[in-house]
C-alpha cells in the first residue's frame, strides 16, 4: 500500500529541505517504498480533518491503510521497521541506532530549534543579542561532542549508515546559513556524505519540485 504524508503547500524554507517532511521523504527513498504527498496550506494544517491526523496541527503525517501517524520520529521508527536499510539486523546495533534516533530528536534538535526560533520570533527584542549568544553557545557544545564522537568514522555506529544518521543529519542542517557549522569540519564532511546519497538527493529535489513548480525528474 502506497503510503500518503502530509508537507507544507508553501514552505517556508522555499525549498531548502529543512521542514520535517524531509526527513519522512529521505527515509521513504532509502527503503525503496513509493509515497504520495498531500500539500496543505497552514489554514488547513489547523482545520478539523488535519487535526484528527495530527493533533498539533502540524506536518508531517504518514497515512498508509488504517494507520495514521504523526511525529517525524515515530514515523521513521515505523517505516525502518518495516524495510530492510535503515536499521541493522543484529540486536544490539539495532539499538544503538535507535538511541542515535534519540540523541538526534531529543538532545541535538531541542537546542538548535531553540535557536532557529529565536532568530525567527525575538529579533527585535533588547536582550536579542545576548539570548541568541546564550543559545548558540548551546548549539556548540552540542555540536564539539557529536564531531567528538563521530571521528573518523562515516557513519554515526558501526559505520553503517542508519536512521540515526538521517535524523541526525536533517537536525543539523537546519543550522545552514547559520555560520555555526563551519567549525566542526567532521561535521561538515559527514553531512556532505549524507546529502551524496542518491535517495537523500530524490528526495529534496521531490520536495524542491513542490517549491519550483518543476518536476523532480526534470
Ligand atoms: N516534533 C514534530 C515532528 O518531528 O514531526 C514537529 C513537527 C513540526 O514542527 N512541524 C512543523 C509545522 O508543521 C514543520 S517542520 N509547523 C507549523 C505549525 O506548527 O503550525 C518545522 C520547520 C518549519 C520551517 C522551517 N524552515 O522554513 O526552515 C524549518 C522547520
Amino acid at each position: 500500500m502506497t503510503p500518503t504524508i502530509t508537507a507544507f503547500e508553501t514552505s517556508p524554507d522555499r525549498g531548502r529541505g529543512l521542514a520535517r517532511d524531509m526527513r519522512v521523504r529521505w527515509a521513504l527513498e532509502e527503503v525503496g517504498q513509493p509515497y504520495d504527498v498531500r500539500l496543505v496550506s497552514f489554514k488547513e494544517m489547523k482545520e478539523s480533518a488535519h487535526l484528527l491526523l495530527h493533533p498539533f496541527g502540524q506536518i508531517p503525517t504518514y497515512e498508509e491503510g488504517d494507520l495514521v501517524l504523526f511525529e517525524s520520529g515515530a514515523i521513521i521508527f515505523h517505516i525502518a521497521e518495516r524495510h530492510a536499510g535503515l536499521l541493522p539486523d543484529d540486536a544490539n546495533a539495532r539499538a544503538r541506532a535507535i538511541a542515535w534516533m534519540f540523541a538526534a530528536l531529543n538532545t541535538v534538535e531541542p537546542p538548535i530549534v531553540e535557536r532557529s526560533m529565536a532568530t525567527l520570533v525575538e529579533r527585535d527584542k533588547t536582550w536579542y543579542e545576548e539570548r541568541l549568544g546564550v543559545l548558540e553557545d548551546r548549539v556548540r557544545v552540542r555540536l564539539g561532542e557529536l564531531s567528538n564522537r563521530l571521528g573518523s568514522a562515516d557513519w554515526l555506529d558501526d559505520d553503517a549508515f542508519s536512521a540515526g544518521d538521517l535524523l541526525m543529519v536533517t537536525v543539523l542542517r537546519r543550522l545552514t546559513g547559520s555560520g555555526l557549522l563551519e567549525k566542526y569540519p567532521t561535521l561538515c564532511a559527514y553531512i556532505a556524505r549524507a546529502e551524496a546519497r542518491p535517495a537523500y538527493k530524490r528526495a529534496f529535489d521531490a520536495q524542491l519540485a513542490v517549491f519550483t513548480g518543476k518536476s523532480p525528474t526534470g
